[in-house]
């Protein structure tokens, strides 16, 4: 019998957080019974196998830095919760599947890894610690990136090449800042950047911009013309701007202390629906209509269809969603 405990962890991320964790004897484990059961565990550098569950003694749990093994764990185990939270009360899916089972997280995956990933096969999140100046992978909007893999794998089945894998990518991108957003009553701010705390680039840049994908210096789809045989962290671009412009609109803005400039493909003004509608859109097309093989076209009948059946054929929410595609080029 495991009682279901509230840990406390001092995270890299969010500052202090509350961790669901379990007790069994006289040991807590990174166990997470009010979500499914989500355990995250210590691969310590190795790189296959489920890794060791993180235990402790007195349920307290690292120390906001990375010279504490469970730090990582804290982060990993703090998003994924985040990401459960938010997929059940805005979406009312519990768990990756919608079958209220967990995944689980596996943290200091090998040496100096930038990197972190989802794996169907072992229904897992993995993280790497990162290398330089590049930060323990383990922020939010990477966690939520990643479960999100996972519930585009359970649902759409988005094929991880061409524009299909650019559509995937972008499911993920935008539930990252869906849950970071919703998540906003911690120390991190929703934003439309993938990837900001990481610090992969040594200048404090993040390695996606939503509102307007080039200005990573390599991504070139602000809109669509084609997308080839492109990295899908590039053809992603498409949609991650489609889904900024019918959140927020064209033109510039600041949110939460970023500022945002996005542009469209012809020089139209978008007015944004907000960003709440524009998720429940995204999740619908992703759920009912998206299938293995939806290319870009595709995404748009699928998203005008999640959009009459959730706000109407006449609404502004569904002219939104045809204004926003046609600002990226997508007709
Ligand atoms: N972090 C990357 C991603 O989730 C790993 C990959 O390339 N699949 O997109
Ligand atoms: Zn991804």
């Amino acid at each position: 019998y495991q009682a279901i405990r509230n840990g406390s962890g001092e995270s890299q991320y969010s500052g202090k957080v509350e961790l669901g964790t379990a007790k069994s004897g006289a040991e807590f484990s990174l166990t997470d019974e009010t979500r499914g059961g989500h355990t995250t565990s210590d691969l310590a550098h190795g790189q296959s196998g489920a890794g060791k569950l993180f235990t402790d003694a007195d349920d307290a749990w690292g120390n906001g830095k990375g010279d504490d093994p469970q730090t990582a764990g804290v982060d990993a185990h703090f998003g994924a919760a985040l990401t459960w939270d938010y997929y059940k009360s805005v979406h009312g899916r519990e768990g990756i599947r919608g079958d209220g089972k967990a995944a689980t997280s596996r943290v200091h995956y090998g040496n100096n890894y930038v990197n972190a990933f989802w794996d169907d096969s072992c229904f897992c999140m993995t993280y790497g610690d990162g290398s330089g100046n590049a930060k323990p992978l383990t922020s939010i909007d990477v966690a939520a990136h990643e479960m999100s893999h996972g519930v585009t794998s359970a649902t759409a089945g988005l094929i991880y090449s061409g524009e299909s894998g650019g559509l995937n990518e972008a499911t993920s991108d935008i539930f990252a800042a869906a849950v970071e957003f919703h998540a906003a009553s911690t120390s991190d701010v929703g934003d439309y950047l993938v990837g900001e705390k990481i610090d992969i680039n040594g200048d404090g840049t993040p390695l996606r911009y939503m509102d307007k994908p080039s200005k990573d210096g390599a991504s070139k789809d602000d809109w669509y013309e084609g997308v080839g045989l492109e990295d899908v962290h590039y053809s992603s671009g498409v949609a991650n701007h489609f889904f900024y412009l019918l959140s927020e609109g064209s033109g510039a803005k600041e949110i939460n202390g970023v500022k945002y400039d996005s542009p469209t493909a012809d020089g139209s003004m978008v007015e944004g629906i907000g960003r709440e509608k524009a998720e429940k859109i995204w999740f619908k097309a992703l759920t009912a209509y998206m299938t293995s093989t939806t290319d870009y076209h595709a995404a748009r009948e699928a998203t005008l269809k999640a959009a009459t059946d959730l706000y109407g054929a006449d609404s502004a929410e569904t002219k939104g969603v045809s204004a926003a595609w046609a600002g990226v080029n997508v007709k």
